[in-house]
């Protein structure tokens, strides 16, 4: 057991290493007489703690060890099978008025919310331990760099928090004697979907997650702080937090970096990770990641560009699919110091998921722990299953992920998962009209999220889930942001899953997406040409390089093709979200898509 100290004899001049800070000292203590943890340990994110945490975990069945030759410093986690994903329809935004929180997140009252949380939370440690993880996201030094403190009585958590944040002493420092953190708090509590709340009071910059302790219910860190909170303090403080991936191209001599905002579970790692076919290899074409889920975006005063960094340490990536063909970076960062979650287990000690291998193993223990045999019914590794590792694993990490002077941003992509109507790649016609294309983002479902997968629904910027606060809020702070640039990043729209009519994706995605990122650089540039059509700038088929690939133009053609009937449809389906809005919808909003109705 790591170095810990109960309720009674904690010191947290002790505790701290020197001047406790006032303000953390009095949340704790409040935090402790609620909960009742009988033991306290201060996650130092020192690899021997993190060691020792590994090591209790698998003394209380929260790890199994996997094959430490194989896999070294590896372990496996199953959660319980009702705890599998976000479960969207228990996350609040908390605040005195509904009118806060807009017309697409749950809202409660603060006051009910904290009232019906401490019932909950009241206790809830009581027997266990409890983890203090001071932790940073952002890297030291950034302006953006925000500070956060999570207290949770799961070990689970604790270990990956270590991986996915900048966690220990450095957060402290940052802090100093300041009240400025959020104050996370988290409890387990008995995992019943009935008592499950993840509530974010943004004006009190403070989270209380209860009842999951899934990542994106429970890393705090992650989609609570990382994207809700800090979204409202973008808002006041104008800079942007996207639930977008960050890549660095390098090509024809150059370098140049593209965000990129998809719905969960819709390829972001893949395409942060991605690594270009030979003939580009040979040319001198490389792709390197500095973050694969979320960017936090300012402007800088000195030259008006945007600027973005990766608030977070680490991957927690989704595992069906991945194999060293789709994504060979992945599996070289996940090749130790990783936890897997819901995968199945070997006989020799190895994960395994749907996808991993062409042939499937001829028996394994699957995610529930049950015996799994290829015929008898059931996935072996749930279709969620998640690995977390820590991003220097990563071999195409790019070389300022850690810079906190950030990268500029040349151009913004937007994308979703939609087997017809959506073109494989266009441009918007500038900002406003960039906007309009990622607020009307449409997305087919996935298992990241709880609920019906395959149905399109619409996300806008890939953040419907994700919004600390009103939508038409988030819209007009993007149109504003405009004003603070001197040259703004060039906005795409693309869509890897369009298929034919005998339902084949009419492109091959992956590694061949580099295909598309060249015109879309070029076009940044100024370098390629486009044909005007009813939704942004395209390119004609000869602008798309397709020499060592077997689509045929007419594929191509296919893939791109706008079909004003259907996009007819396409934009009375976006409706719903215009008429959620009402009264609130920004004004930009009805221009553009009275634009498009013309043009159609
Ligand atoms: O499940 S998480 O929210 O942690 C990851 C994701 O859905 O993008
Ligand atoms: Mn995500």
């Amino acid at each position: 057991m790591p170095e810990h100290f109960t309720p009674a004899n904690m010191s947290f001049e002790a505790a701290f290493r020197g001047e406790p800070n006032q303000h953390l000292q009095s949340w704790l203590a409040d935090v402790f007489s609620l909960c009742d943890p009988e033991r306290i340990i201060l996650c130092t994110g020192e690899p021997a703690q993190q060691q020792e945490l590994l090591d209790c975990g698998v003394l209380d069945g929260v790890f199994i060890p996997l094959n430490q030759q194989k896999l070294p410093g590896c372990y496996l986690h199953r959660s319980h099978p009702n705890d599998v994903a976000r479960t969207e329809q228990c996350t609040y935004i908390c605040a005195p008025h509904k009118d806060f929180a807009g017309p697409t997140n749950n809202w409660m009252a603060s006051r009910q919310a904290y009232g019906l949380l401490r019932g909950l939370f009241a206790h809830s440690m009581r027997g266990r331990t409890c983890y203090i993880i001071p932790f940073l996201l952002g890297p030291v030094g950034c302006p953006l760099t925000r500070v956060g403190i999570e207290v949770t009585d799961s070990l689970y958590v604790a270990a990956s928090m270590s991986i996915m944040t900048r966690v220990g002493l450095p957060a402290l420092e940052v802090l100093g004697d300041s009240d400025d953190f959020t104050r996370c708090l988290h409890s387990i509590g008995d995992c019943d979907p009935q008592r499950r709340y993840i509530c974010h009071f943004p004006l009190d910059n403070t989270i209380w997650s209860f009842g999951s302790g899934y990542g994106g219910n429970a890393l705090l860190g992650k989609k609570c702080m990382a994207l809700r909170m800090a979204g409202y303090m973008g808002l006041q403080q104008g800079w942007m937090a996207e639930h977008m991936l960050i890549t660095g191209v390098q090509h024809n001599e150059q370098k140049s970096y593209v965000a990129a905002a998809f719905p969960s579970a819709c390829g972001k790692t893949n395409f942060a990770m991605l690594i270009p076919p030979e003939s580009y290899k040979r040319r001198g074409w490389r792709v390197t990641t500095v973050g694969d889920d979320i960017a936090w975006l300012w402007v800088d005063h000195r030259d008006g560009r945007l600027r973005g960094i990766n608030p977070e340490a680490g991957y927690f990536g989704v595992l069906p699919g991945t194999n060293w063909q789709t994504n060979p970076n992945a599996m070289s960062t996940m090749a130790h110091d990783t936890i897997f979650t819901n995968t199945a287990l070997l006989p020799d000690g190895d994960v395994w998921w749907e996808g991993k291998t062409l042939e499937p193993p001829p028996h394994a223990i699957d995610w529930t722990g049950q015996p799994w045999t290829p015929d008898c019914g059931r996935k072996a590794a749930h279709p969620n299953s998640r690995f977390t590792a820590p991003m220097k694993n990563n071999p195409a990490l790019d070389e300022a992920a850690m810079d906190p002077a950030g990268v500029p941003i040349s151009a913004i992509i937007f994308g979703g998962r939609r087997s017809s109507t959506i073109p494989l790649v266009y441009q918007a016609f500038n900002w406003i009209h960039g906007v309009y294309v990622g607020a009307t983002l449409g997305s087919e479902t996935t298992a990241a999220s709880t609920g019906k997968t395959g149905v399109v629904r619409r996300d806008p910027m890939a953040m419907l889930p994700f919004m600390g606060y009103s939508i038409s809020d988030y819209l007009i702070h993007w149109f504003r942001m405009r004003r603070k640039m001197a040259d703004c990043p060039r906005i795409f729209h693309v869509n890897w899953f369009r298929k034919n009519n005998r339902g084949e994706y009419l492109w091959p995605g992956y590694g061949e997406n580099i295909r598309i990122l060249e015109w879309i650089l070029n076009r940044c540039q100024g370098k390629a040409s486009a044909v005007e059509s009813l939704l942004g700038w395209m390119p004609r088929i000869q602008d798309i390089n397709l020499s060592g690939i077997e689509v045929k133009p007419a594929d191509l053609a296919e893939a791109q093709r706008v079909d004003s009937e259907a996009f007819k449809a396409e934009l009375l389906a976006g409706e719903e979200l215009f008429l959620k809005m009402a009264g609130e919808l920004p004004k930009e909003m009805i221009f553009q898509r009275e634009l498009l109705i013309s043009r159609l």
